[in-house]
């Protein structure tokens, strides 16, 4: 099938997303870390419009962007599906990983955890609102995927490791059992899964990291 290379971030969600696609499918691939403060060349070329990892190169044709990834990945190798096969279904995957990625990802995370004053107050209670949001979807359910791992467990596993870690890193807490007790329960369930355990960093080293770059952005 071609030789596949991942050029990835180790504190990275969305360079994990894409490991664990192709672990979940049995590819084999060599991971090259990539020193986000001085790119590789190979990078830079991979990936021109982003400059960012993950870039996934299949055969010599690089794909950037984790969800287009992902979807990649699921079509080319196709023993156990990320996305559902029946067409409505994967409708509501995709709408599930969009939101994911356009309302709870990038600054949204940074700004709930480590803004200050009334702008922290607006920003909790936003991601308070999608944290319900997400609540209602899992109801009923043992993961995003039904009984297995599928495309919006993987882009959500922002939200099982990297949210409690950064809830540590930074001292506040938002993401409650409490609050949210089928989310966490989702989140204890995906951790548990060989694939997902696997593929997450170290947690002591993920927590000193976040703290330094979060803290950092808000000084
Ligand atoms: N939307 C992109 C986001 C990727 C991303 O933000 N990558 C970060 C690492 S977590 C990166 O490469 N940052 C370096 C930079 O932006 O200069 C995806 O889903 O792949």
């Amino acid at each position: 099938m071609g030789k596949v290379k991942v050029f990835g971030f180790w504190a990275s969600p969305y360079s994990r997303r894409v490991e664990i696609a192709l672990q979940m499918k049995g590819v084999e691939y060599e991971y090259v870390e990539e020193d986000l403060q001085n790119k590789s060349e190979l990078l830079l070329e991979y990936n021109p419009i982003h400059k960012q990892v993950p870039v996934l190169v299949h055969d010599g044709k690089a794909i950037a962007e984790s969800l287009v990834i992902l979807e990649y990945i699921d079509e080319v190798w196709k023993c156990c599906h990320i996305l559902p096969t029946d067409p409505y279904e994967r409708a509501h995957a995709r709408f599930w990983a969009n939101f994911i990625e356009d309302k709870l990802m990038h600054h949204r995370i940074k700004h709930a955890f480590v803004s200050k004053g009334e702008e922290s107050e607006k920003a909790a209670k936003e991601i308070e609102e999608l944290f319900e949001l997400l609540e209602d979807e899992i109801k009923g359910k043992k993961l995003f995927g039904g009984n297995d791992i599928g495309f919006v467990d993987i882009t959500a596993t922002i939200v099982a490791l990297w949210i409690p870690l950064i809830q540590e890193a930074v001292g506040k807490t938002i993401l409650t059992r409490e609050k949210y007790p089928l989310l966490c329960n989702w989140a204890d369930e995906l951790l548990q899964c060989n694939v997902i355990k696997h593929n997450l960093p170290d947690n002591d080293k993920l927590v000193a990291f976040l703290r330094h770059i979060l803290c950092q952005t808000y000084e």
